[in-house]
């Protein structure tokens, strides 16, 4: 698949709007500063990017507990991100919802969710309803693998299947589910080869390749505009900080980390377009400091919209 100069440009972007909001987050966080609690997804930039560039604003994404990564990728605007994550009432769900009910429903952002598992059924009903009123457009939902030992996984698997609805189910495998590692719950290598019980192609990919991940959704992506039914994509990556902010991480071995990091997918994807010549140090750097900026209003913007008053309790309540 040849990817224009362009996308590859705009994938790096996309990375390093992420990277930058979570690590501007992860810093704001520890200083006190925001509620609740947040599961941020550094090392899996990647899988959130490939995926979302090949989506369409009418698109639509569930995402997990760690979702962020997907709901910038897909195109929320970083300003009433910053202020949901506050708390404030210019947050897109007026302060409600924080990090892990995460909902911006006009760039195609459906909800995150902190049932493991559950977005697989919510996001069936918006496949349905694209099949049904004869759209061409898809739904991808996220999880990780902890999530494939659920009930949900499996019968959204086989549900999408049977109805050959347009829903690509995206594996991010990181490793761990919260303290347990991947070998402790999951007798298989390879999760996604449960989807062939389904009759459901898959891929396995490079979680860490910016381009196999985009290639991988492509397909995808193709197959549910053409009407051909569900698909399932797994990506091998890695989550950089701990299940939430704040975990000691003394489940893991001396040295993953720092192996990992080395196939930081940031790093190789600038190394890989340095090479061959789509931007230079320079350029790299300009993007950089666009994207702070960017980040750095958002955030400015979070902290000068105020707390919601107490009478929006009773507001949009349905019953
Ligand atoms: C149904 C349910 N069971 C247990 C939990 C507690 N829990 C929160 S996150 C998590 C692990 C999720 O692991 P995975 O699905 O691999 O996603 P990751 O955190 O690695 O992104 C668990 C067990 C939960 N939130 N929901």
């Amino acid at each position: 698949m040849k990817i224009s100069k362009d996308t590859k440009i705009d994938l790096l972007k996309r990375m390093i709007r992420v990277r930058t909001f979570e690590d501007d987050t992860t810093k704001i966080f520890s200083g006190g500063e925001m509620p609740g609690f947040l599961h941020l997804s550094q090392g899996e930039d990647a899988v959130a990017v490939g995926t979302c560039a090949n989506l369409r604003l009418e698109d639509a994404i569930y995402t997990t507990h760690r979702g962020h990564g997907c709901i910038i990728a897909k195109g929320a605007d970083l300003k009433p991100m910053m202020a949901e994550l506050f708390g404030r009432i210019a947050g897109c769900c007026k302060g409600r919802a924080g990090s892990m009910h995460f909902a911006d429903v006009k760039t195609g952002c459906m909800g995150s969710n902190g049932i493991v598992g559950e977005g697989m059924r919510i996001a069936l009903g918006t496949a349905f309803a694209q099949k049904y009123n004869k759209t061409d457009n898809c739904t991808a939902v996220y999880f990780g693998e902890g999530a494939t030992g659920t009930g949900s996984f499996h019968e959204s698997m086989n549900m999408a299947a049977i109805l050959k609805l347009p829903l690509i189910f995206v594996c991010s495998i990181n490793l761990y589910a919260q303290m347990t590692p991947k070998s402790d719950h999951v007798a298989i290598e390879n999760v996604s080869d449960r989807a062939a019980g389904y009759g459901m192609p898959a891929i396995v990919a490079d979680g860490n390749d910016v381009e196999a991940v985009y290639e991988a959704m492509a397909k995808a992506v193709k197959h549910a505009r053409e009407g051909k039914g569900p698909y399932m994509l797994e990506f091998k990556t890695y989550r950089h900080h701990g299940h939430f902010e704040g975990d000691p991480c003394n489940y893991r071995p001396a040295g993953e980390l720092e192996e990992w990091k080395k196939k930081d997918p940031i790093m190789l994807y600038e190394k890989k377009l340095a090479k061959e010549g789509v931007v230079d140090e320079k350029g790299i750097q300009k993007i950089r400091d666009e994207i702070k900026k960017e980040v750095d209003e958002a955030v400015d913007f979070a902290r000068k919209s105020p707390q919601p008053d107490i009478e929006e309790l009773y507001v949009d309540i349905l019953a």
